[in-house]
């Protein structure tokens, strides 16, 4: 025997690679044509379909069949009755109608039916064709002329009217013999009469397609079947590689694409498409050719079964524009840990590998649980992802899915884990290995507990072992209960943990990812022209959603769940940086964080009495009582004891809580909660500051000896973000006071003392001054000791820098942000050039503001850079700081520079502001987020602004007030702006 070429041992070597991709992959969607596909032709027994169909439902999957044909042709074969968590649903009839199956049978859930126009328009495209086709002296009939579609038969005797797939060679001989015999080339040109017939009819959107036996036409096809499962399945989180296409006619058939090749739509670009068929014109590109008809495809089904039964790691969809690679080296072992958190709001966990022996540092925080006895800190759950396991090498490959927030860990180490976003305490782990290398011998439940002072976090959980082809996989399903105010019983933690188990981890994990898709269809991200920003702006907007809980009271701290740095305590990071981009994107959560103020205000209440003020003093640092815990001492660059002021001056945090809530009313239209709930927030932050105000012999307003933003500047006069701040807070508070029957005395009186306040402006310089007597500090820019962001205290020391005007952070400009209406109008221009340069960016919640107020002054160019270094803080851990945990704020502040900033977005007096401004770098950047109770996309190029509403929208642009009705329109870009 002669042996084989080396060239077909290597095709044969790729192609059983490449199909290996079927047989070691878990899909979580099938879409699959019928026949000649799942069964050998129409007449067969469907019992092993059916049989498998059921089980893979059952097991969590989604199942959708693809057929032209009819719902009882296919239900009648198949009767499949699954009663999930997978769903089943039949595409049928060309493209037309979705049916989906329960225990009850099919239900039709949607149908496009012709208008009678179209129906006529369809009849004579038919008749002409047939017409042309007789002419050149073809016997042929229309057929099928039922809803939305027509066929012309072209071979009509009785004996191929149903012949089996796999005569498919010898049945498009026949017709490519016939046609030939009457003067075709070929199926083709029949095709291509029907096109030409179709676009001469005014019917342009007609679909011409052939299954060899005819040419039909009609208004839809395939196409429309796997465009409504891809969008089905996405809003579940199903997407690309997780979903298996297979069919058995993808290739060419007489010069036309066979009837599967419709089903390959850009919305399953990614999906794994599997040809089981003949294909006597090969597979195109980009289709696995497995071969084996309806047999081969039964296998696959059972492989997908096996795989389910031996709890195999799940995969992801590693689509690079939502698939974010973790570090893998020692040195960045903790940085991976932080930007690979999960977290639901409620609880984090830190992403630290399994392999107990690895020197990982599992860390697990709840919101709001602090442990008070000494020094208060978010309290150390017990670690629930650590395995016994051995595993050679360095740090594994890990990936972070950001569109259904799951960590896939890669290598002879598999695992997947989640946080369930569905369910507040549930939590999932896979992993597989080697067998010997995993677990210990005794699977089973287990409960650990944490305890801080009153608080407590208990977590149980149950593992399960199963072990396949030399391997051992270890499911574990964990239940975590925490309270702020007493030690959770245990029994709690393990009835919750017997409904998780019963539920059954594919259904969580189903859950979860379908609870991320509809988080993101609010919230998602796209930037044109740049993946790289696209993808770290997703990662904020990710950490930022997965750090507020939807209920309740959410405490959120500066890095989150996501690290133990700064205690979990909560700053006006939350209030100012966080909030707003939580109000836009998911407002139950910005609500739940107003919530955590509201409870907190008899604790500031205290703080104002306790100081000899009145109203209420918000603190620096707080935690959960509410009461100021900001340390009193830190160290310094050079270990040594520094003292820290914050807590005693940094007091515009009282003004920022009150504008926090007016910002959360601008966005989402909740007037009831500034008359009701939050109306003390602002009402008695305004009373602290009329008792704060310190009056001149001249009449004018101080506030003296506070920290502004710029924390290198300690104790000064009259700081002008404060101040304005305090200004603000007066006025808007005697309005609301005002319309909701407060005292008008007082009232008034706070009128008088935001009027009297001073503000800084320097009209000559058309300058707000920092603070008193900053203009005589040493001229000193950032860019003269290195380029920002830089730590400048560090680098020339405090004392140095204490007397130069570089500022830590944006300091004045922050008023240009928040407050833009009580600024002096036009300012912010001569302010920006003048702050900017002087900005060490040596905060990281700095960068993004400067970036928003850059895009807003017109030079998106000069923002971009500064937007890249806030979106890339903790990605390059450029502080050196996010090993401590992720820097929230500025992952708000990069929602902020892109809403606020580049497409120049402000909610105001009910109206939605557009104002884009794109860097040269981006084609297009569009946001969804809501606006008023309703889903808004606002996308932007440098021509034209999109703007897409679910309900009648007012918006503000180029100075005209548009109304923006559903669903929505274009404007172009005045000139100037582009
Ligand atoms: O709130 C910030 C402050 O503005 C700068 N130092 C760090 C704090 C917490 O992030």
């Amino acid at each position: 025997m002669t042996p084989p070429s080396p060239r077909l041992v290597r095709d044969v070597g790729a192609r059983g690679d490449r199909l290996r991709v079927i047989e070691d992959h878990t899909f979580e969607a099938l879409v699959f044509d019928w026949d000649g596909t799942a069964v050998p032709h129409r007449h067969c027994d469907a019992a092993a379909v059916r049989q498998r169909v059921e089980a893979l439902c059952a097991a969590g999957v989604h199942v959708v069949v693809v057929s032209g044909t009819n719902v009882d042709n296919v239900d009648g074969q198949l009767r499949a009755r699954p009663s999930g968590p997978g769903r089943l649903h039949l595409c049928l009839n060309r493209g037309s109608e979705v049916y989906e199956v329960t225990a009850g049978g099919p239900a039709l859930r949607s149908r496009r039916e012709a208008t009678d126009e179209e129906d006529r328009a369809l009849d004579h495209i038919a008749s002409n064709v047939a017409a042309q086709l007789r002419r050149r002296g073809l016997d042929v009939d229309v057929v099928g002329a039922r809803m939305n579609r027509r066929k012309v038969d072209l071979i009509p005797r009785p004996e191929w009217k149903d012949p089996p797939k796999a005569k498919l060679d010898a049945l498009l001989h026949a017709v490519q013999v016939r046609l030939h015999d009457h003067g075709l080339t070929g199926l083709r040109d029949v095709v291509d009469i029907a096109t030409d017939a179709a676009r001469s009819s005014g019917l342009a959107l007609a679909r011409v397609t052939s299954d060899v036996k005819h040419v039909e036409i009609g208004l839809t096809d395939k196409s429309d079947s796997a465009r409504w499962a891809a969008g089905w399945l996405a809003a579940r989180g199903v997407t690309g590689s997780l979903v298996l296409v297979a069919g058995d006619e993808f290739g060419d058939l007489g010069g036309v694409a066979g009837s599967d090749a419709q089903m390959r739509v850009p919305e399953f670009d990614r999906a794994v498409t599997v040809s089981v068929g003949v294909e006597p014109g090969g597979t195109p590109d980009g289709v696995l050719h497995a071969r084996g008809g309806p047999e081969r495809f039964l296998a696959l089904l059972d492989r997908q079964l096996q795989r389910r039964r031996d709890r195999r790691v799940p995969d992801i969809d590693a689509d690079p524009a939502w698939v974010l690679e973790l570090p893998a080296t020692v040195a960045l072992e903790r940085v991976a840990e932080s930007l690979g958190t999960l977290a639901n709001g409620h609880v984090g966990t830190r992403a630290a590998r399994e392999d107990l022996d690895a020197g990982a540092a599992p860390l697990v925080l709840a919101s709001g649980v602090y442990d008070d006895a000494g020094s208060v800190h978010l309290l150390a759950g017990p670690d629930w992802t650590s395995l016994e396991c051995h595993v050679e090498g360095g740090p594994p490959s890990r990936r972070l899915d950001l569109r259904t927030g799951v960590l896939h860990r890669e290598g002879p180490f598999r695992s997947l884990r989640f946080v369930s976003a569905a369910r507040p305490g549930a939590l999932g782990l896979r992993a597989e290995a080697a067998a010997g290398t995993l677990g210990g011998d005794a699977p089973g439940d287990r409960v650990w507990a944490a305890s801080g002072g009153r608080s407590g976090i208990v977590i149980a959980a149950r593992d399960v072992r199963t072990e396949f082809d030399g391997m051992c996989a270890i499911q574990r399903l964990a239940s975590c209960t925490a309270d702020p105010a007493r030690p959770p019983a245990v029994v709690d933690a393990e009835r919750a943990l017997d409904r998780l188990v019963e539920a059954d981890f594919d259904r969580l994990l189903a859950e979860h990812r379908a609870a991320w898709a509809q988080r993101w269809a609010d919230a998602d991200v796209a930037i044109t022209g740049s993946p790289g920003d696209e993808l770290a702006a997703r990662f904020a907007v990710f950490h930022l959603l997965s750090s507020v809980a939807g209920a309740g009271e959410a405490a959120v701290g500066a890095r989150g769940l996501s690290g133990p740095a700064y205690g979990g305590h909560v700053f006006w990071d939350a209030d100012v940086f966080v909030l707003p981009s939580i109000a836009a994107l998911h407002p139950e959560a910005a609500r739940a964080m107003l919530e955590y103020r509201i409870r907190r205000l008899p604790a500031a209440r205290e703080a104002a009495t306790a100081a000899g003020r009145r109203g209420a003093r918000f603190p620096w640092e707080s935690a959960g009582d509410g009461r100021d815990v900001t340390p009193r001492q830190g160290q310094g660059p050079h270990g040594l004891p520094v003292q820290i002021l914050t807590g005693d001056r940094e007091e515009h945090i009282v003004a920022d809580v009150a504008w926090a809530a007016c910002e959360y009313t601008n966005w989402t239209g909740d007037d009831a909660f500034l008359v009701g709930p939050g109306r003390d927030l602002v009402l008695d932050t305004a009373r602290y500051w009329a008792s704060r105000i310190e009056m001149d012999g001249d009449g004018r307003g101080h506030l003296l000896d506070v920290i502004g933003p710029d924390e290198y500047h300690t104790i000064v006069d009259d700081n002008a973000f404060t101040n304005v701040m305090a200004r603000w807070n007066l006025r808007r508070a005697a309005a609301l006071g005002v319309a909701t029957g407060a005292d008008p005395a007082e009232a008034a009186q706070w009128r008088r003392l935001a009027d009297a306040l001073v503000d800084g402006y320097d009209s000559e310089r058309g300058l707000y001054e920092q603070f008193a007597a900053y203009w005589s500090l040493e001229p000193l820019l950032a860019a003269h000791i290195a380029p920002p962001p830089i730590a400048a205290d560090v680098v020339l020391g405090a004392e140095r820098i204490a007397g130069s005007q570089v500022s830590k952070q944006v300091d004045v400009c922050m008023l240009h942000h928040l407050v833009p209406d009580d600024v002096v109008p036009g300012s912010l221009h001569a302010n920006l050039a003048f702050y900017e340069p002087r900005t060490a960016h040596g905060s990281s919640l700095s960068p993004a503001i400067s970036a928003a107020l850059l895009a807003r002054a017109n030079r998106p160019d000069d923002a971009l850079g500064l937007f890249r270094l806030a979106a890339r803080m903790d990605l390059d851990d450029l502080t050196g700081t996010t090993a401590g945990g992720l820097h929230l704020a500025a992952m708000g502040g990069v929602w902020q520079a892109l809403a606020y900033g580049f497409l120049g977005l402000r909610p105001r007096d009910g109206a939605l502001d557009v104002d884009p401004h794109l860097p040269g770098a981006w084609t297009a950047l569009s946001l969804t987020f809501r606006f008023h109770g309703a889903r808004v996309t606002v996308r932007s190029t440098h021509d034209d602004v999109t703007i897409a509403c679910g309900v009648p929208t007012v918006v503000r642009m180029a100075g005209a007030t548009v109304h923006c009705d559903p669903p929505g329109r274009t404007f172009p870009l005045p000139k100037e702006a582009r």
